[in-house]
């Protein structure tokens, strides 16, 4: 059995991305029972979509986690919803820049992570791992291909979602304003964490901490 751990490209300037040092670290390892095929794909509207298609196709994972970095959260972001919608603040790895157009004009406006994300939220802050749900993965290529990911498996016998990650420390070390970090291995440990949990899969195996915190927005 499979699971499909995706991560990005560096992007926006920076050298280096957080979610791919982090599926690339896990690749190969056996969690639960299944292995971890880690693909990287590109930061770009054009060649995403079609990276992720291509890593379905070949790997045919029981569960998908696709992981980003998303600078300036503080916690492991479990995304509980991809909306149907491009709006780049920023150019994409291509140059391009699409603003108020859709991810699929023939697609719903918007899908829910299929993964059992409070019981992941809550086993990560029970092991000691800064988590929380989250309702907005942007309008970026993060959740342009989290909204792909979703609709590709809609209806299918499989779990999938996306989580961002925060900055690595030497990015935040540069960062002006200031952003929260968190270290490399700690960010692998959580991941691995959840992966454990996703493949699980029970919501209420994980009893839900005293506090139960508010959401991101
Ligand atoms: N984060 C960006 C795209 C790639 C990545 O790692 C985002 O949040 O959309």
């Amino acid at each position: 059995m499979n699971i499909l751990l995706t991560g990005f490209e560096p992007f926006g300037g920076e050298a280096i991305n957080p979610s791919w040092e982090v599926a690339r670290s896990l690749h190969g390892q056996i969690i639960a029972g299944a292995t971890v095929q880690a693909r990287c794909l590109p930061t770009t509207f054009g060649g995403a979509p079609r990276a992720l298609a291509d890593a379905l196709s070949v790997i045919r994972p029981k569960v998908v986690i696709a992981l980003g970095l998303a600078s300036g959260r503080a916690e492991i972001s479990i995304e509980r919803v991809a909306v149907n919608l491009i709006d780049a603040r920023i150019p994409d790895n291509a140059g391009e820049r699409p603003q108020d157009t859709p991810v699929r004009a023939d697609a719903p406006a918007a899908y829910f992570s299929t993964l059992p994300i409070k019981a992941m939220r809550n086993a990560l802050r029970a092991a000691g791992h800064p988590a929380g749900l989250s309702l907005s993965a942007g309008a970026f290529v993060c959740n342009q291909v989290f909204f792909e990911l979703q609709h590709q498996l809609a209806g299918r016998d499989m779990k999938s979602g996306f989580i961002h990650v925060p900055a690595l420390p030497e990015q935040a070390a540069r960062a002006q304003p200031a952003v929260p970090s968190m270290g490399l291995s700690a960010q692998i440990d959580a991941i691995k964490l959840a992966i454990a949990v996703a493949l699980a899969g029970d919501e209420s195996q994980v009893p839900a901490p005293p506090d139960e915190g508010a959401p991101t927005s």
